[in-house]
């Protein structure tokens, strides 16, 4: 019998063969590139992913996501056919008759409704170079001005504020190497230690070569156990603390005169106001001890070099552009920018969340990060995309805001690639009925997502292994995703999509591309002279080295490190900002006086589509679970892993209680990368930032019971649409500035 095996053994081997894929992860910012190894034996197959060695950014490294990427790409669900749905059953189809079934669609609605009647919503998972194209279908071969894309939830806050103080808008001013050579750095709203796990040891390193560290965030997260100084901030003051720190900063004589006289202007206005209010004002509304404001803003302060980073738990909110302002103020005032060990970031999120928002995919955006209201601008890329200027569609409105839309009826079609809006959009009953009174829908996805599932035609699309591109990372560093696996038969990529779909269009001419290397040759001449400058990046130069942008010639080296001499507005000045500001327009009813907080865990990405379908992390993170103080469950009678009712004004869902002591005992933690009954979403309130139309996906004033009791039903979406459309009007005058 031995002998039987050792051949049978040895024989298998033989007939063993391995394939390499090399790729990058396709979740987070960070990009970590690995190879893929695939491992045939005689029926069955294996998969190992390796990290690449080489890797400046991931230094080599990848999170239990990343080595588990591929077990969504060969799961039995991925969609292999286009789907038309007939009589409520999604039924295969041939592409022609898919191609032939959206044109007659689109053109009927067009005739009907007009061509902003179509709307298109994209995604940063999305390469440059079909971020960059998405953004020339709509214009070109759909004549639509309503297109925007997912970034709205994630870097839009950071985006504003980086673009008004800085004048140019990209995730970090610095490398990450610069990291371990600082003295000081916060953290506020970031939790890198579950959401980019590979950049965690630059963060550690800092910390042994002597830097001090202050994490800002109501739970102590991962992250938190790095931190000498954790500031457990009541959700939704972080700006009113960020003043807290400049007056300390200003009363311990920290303030960097020099520099503010070089290299900044209005920081009189700031000045004046800082005498305006108490520590005692900042404690109490922060939740924070003095003695911990008093010591992080002197820490901060006294330091030679340091570095302030923000993401969405300080950005996420109805002032979430302003609060990232009043993070930066600190850097300013301190001088700690452009240089070697001094700046700040705010970490982007997804694959391609700084690439994704620099080519056009955003509502009033062109490539190059150039302005669909700008009549330079206008006239270059329609002369570029060989179309006349007043066929160029002006700007059109956020993606929150197109679901209204869609309520209204004033978008009746709409074409969805890389995102699942019903799972990742605030008030997700009012998105779920406002996607069902379309008389359109095109999903294109690898999976029936939630969204997908109300679809009237489903498109199959490539996933990382399959479809190479461009991919700009939290560096700001442009990154060659090599795609080497065939896709299955009648899977295309998203960029081919697009191409066959305006040439049934009748817009043949501008989406001749077959390869994704033609078309990043025109996002490079697109993009030319522009503050994102891709125009000397190329895949010959990508297939050696990351290169960070700007990068305005071959020969160029690209940027790593922003704003060394001066920063991009046109006298090279950053602008400080006035005091902080926390909307009023919405206060915590006595039915719900929880802050209900979301974000995310380790194991899962997103709304999830990809990660419950990989095994290995659904059994890390089976399902979600609230996170709550032992003492707040005890006042609700609730015990640990017990199924809880969890409302808000805008609806409920059934989870299951986790009780933890690192939490704050006003505030409640959910993850959002579940659908249906469990989405978070259900909860959250259209709030929206007034500059950038953030949702306030971080506050939410909520109630909860145990199961046994009953509650009324909430599920109505905002109660009703009326109710969510004065809210928006109203919004826009109800952020007062805070008179702390
Ligand atoms: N595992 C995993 N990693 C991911 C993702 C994922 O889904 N899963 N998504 C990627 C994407 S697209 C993004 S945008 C990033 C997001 O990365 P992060 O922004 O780091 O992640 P979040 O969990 O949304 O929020 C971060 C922290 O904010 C805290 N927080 C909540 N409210 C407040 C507040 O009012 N003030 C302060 N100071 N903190 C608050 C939360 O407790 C949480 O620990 O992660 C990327 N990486
Ligand atoms: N409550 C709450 N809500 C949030 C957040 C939060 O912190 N709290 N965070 C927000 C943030 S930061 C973000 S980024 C959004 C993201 O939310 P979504 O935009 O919904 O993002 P995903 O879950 O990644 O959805 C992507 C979909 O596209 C598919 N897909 C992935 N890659 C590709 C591709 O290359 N091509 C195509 N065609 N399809 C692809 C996936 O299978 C999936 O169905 O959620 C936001 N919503
Ligand atoms: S999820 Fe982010 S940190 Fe983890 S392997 Fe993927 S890219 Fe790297
Ligand atoms: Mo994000």
């Amino acid at each position: 019998m031995d002998d039987f095996l050792k051949h049978f053994r040895s024989k298998q081997l033989e007939k063993s063969q391995e394939t390499l894929l090399p790729t990058q992860c396709p979740y987070c910012s960070v990009q970590c590139s690995m190879t893929l190894i695939e491992e045939a034996f005689m029926t069955t197959k294996q998969y190992k992913a390796k990290p690449n060695k080489e890797d400046t950014t991931s230094g080599g490294r990848m999170c239990i996501k990343g080595a588990n990427a591929h077990q969504h790409v060969y799961h039995k669900e991925r969609i292999t056919s286009p789907l038309l749905k007939i009589d409520g059953e999604f039924v295969p189809i041939s592409w022609e008759l898919a191609i032939e079934y959206i044109t007659e669609r689109f053109h009927s609605i067009q005739t009907h409704d007009g061509n902003d009647a179509i709307g298109v919503y994209g995604g940063g998972s999305l390469t440059n170079e079909e971020a960059y194209l998405l953004g020339k279908f709509a214009r070109v071969a759909l004549k639509t001005k309503h297109i925007d894309y997912n970034g709205r939830f994630c870097m839009s806050a950071a985006a504003a504020a980086s673009n008004a103080v800085f004048g140019l808008d990209r995730g970090l001013t610095n490398s990450l190497s610069d990291i371990p050579h600082t003295n000081v750095i916060i953290l506020a709203g970031t939790n890198i230690a579950d959401c980019q796990p590979t950049i965690v040891p630059y963060f550690r390193q800092a910390k042994k070569n002597g830097a001090y560290i202050i994490v800002i965030d109501p739970r102590e997260t991962a992250t938190a156990k790095l931190a000498d100084l954790h500031l457990k901030v009541r959700p939704g003051t972080d700006s009113v603390l960020a003043n807290g720190l400049l007056k300390v900063i200003k009363q311990e004589g920290y303030i960097d005169d020099t520099f503010i006289k070089s290299r900044t202007k209005g920081f009189e206005n700031l000045n004046t106001h800082l005498d305006s209010f108490t520590l005692d004002d900042v404690s109490s509304i922060t939740g924070v001890p003095i003695k911990d404001i008093i010591k992080a803003g002197r820490q901060y302060g006294i330091a030679k070099d340091g570095f302030i980073f923000t993401a969405r738990g300080v950005e996420q909110h109805a002032n979430g552009s302003d609060t990232v302002k009043q993070f930066i103020n600190l850097v300013l005032a301190t001088g700690k920018i452009g240089r070697h060990a001094s700046g700040f970031g705010s970490i982007t999120g997804q694959g391609n969340g700084q690439g994704g928002r620099e080519h056009g995919q955003k509502a009033d955006q062109l490539p190059g990060y150039r302005s669909i209201e700008n009549d330079l601008d206008r006239k270059l890329i329609a002369s570029f995309w060989n179309i006349d200027e007043k066929d160029l569609p002006r700007k059109g409105v956020s993606a929150y805001e197109m679901i209204e839309k869609m309520m209204d009826e004033d978008i009746t079609a709409l074409f969805i690639m890389g995102s699942n809006p019903i799972v990742s959009n605030p008030n997700a009953i009012l998105a779920k009925k406002a996607l069902q009174k379309l008389k359109f829908l095109v999903v294109v996805d690898m999976f029936i997502s939630e969204t997908a599932e109300l679809a009237d035609l489903i498109l199959p699309s490539s996933s990382y292994l399959e479809d190479e591109g461009t991919m700009t990372n939290l560096e700001g560093k442009v990154t060659l995703r090599q795609g080497e696996r065939p896709p299955p038969k009648d899977v295309k990529h998203d960029w081919e999509i697009l191409c066959l779909l305006a040439k049934a269009l009748n817009k043949e001419n501008g989406f001749e591309f077959t390869s994704a290397k033609q078309i990043f040759d025109e996002l490079r001449l697109a993009s030319r002279g522009s503050k994102a400058d891709y125009f000397g990046i190329s895949y010959e130069r990508l297939s050696h080295e990351a290169l960070a942008w700007p990068c305005p010639h071959q020969d160029h080296s690209g940027t790593p490190r922003l704003f060394e001499t001066r920063f991009a507005h046109s006298d090279g000045k950053a602008i400080f900002s006035p005091l902080g500001r926390i909307p009023d327009g919405y206060g915590a009813p006595p039915e719900y006086p929880l802050l209900l907080t979301t974000g995310r865990v380790m194991a899962h990405y997103l709304t999830g589509v990809q990660t419950r379908r990989s095994p290995d992390l659904l059994k890390k993170s089976p399902e979600p679970l609230v996170e709550m103080h032992p003492e707040t469950a005890a006042r609700y009678h609730i015990q640990h892993d017990e199924l809880i009712h969890l409302y808000s004004i805008q609806g409920s869902v059934v989870m299951r209680a986790c009780l933890t002591n690192k939490i704050r005992k006003d505030t409640l933690f959910a993850p959002f990368h579940w659908g249906g009954s469990q989405a978070i979403n259900r909860l959250v309130a259209p709030f929206l930032d007034p500059v950038c139309h953030m949702p306030a996906f971080k506050l939410t004033y909520a109630g909860m019971k145990p199961i046994t009791e009953k509650i009324e039903s909430q599920d109505t979406g905002g109660l009703n649409y009326e109710t969510v459309d004065q809210g928006s009007s109203e919004r826009k005058e109800k952020s007062t500035r805070l008179n702390v």
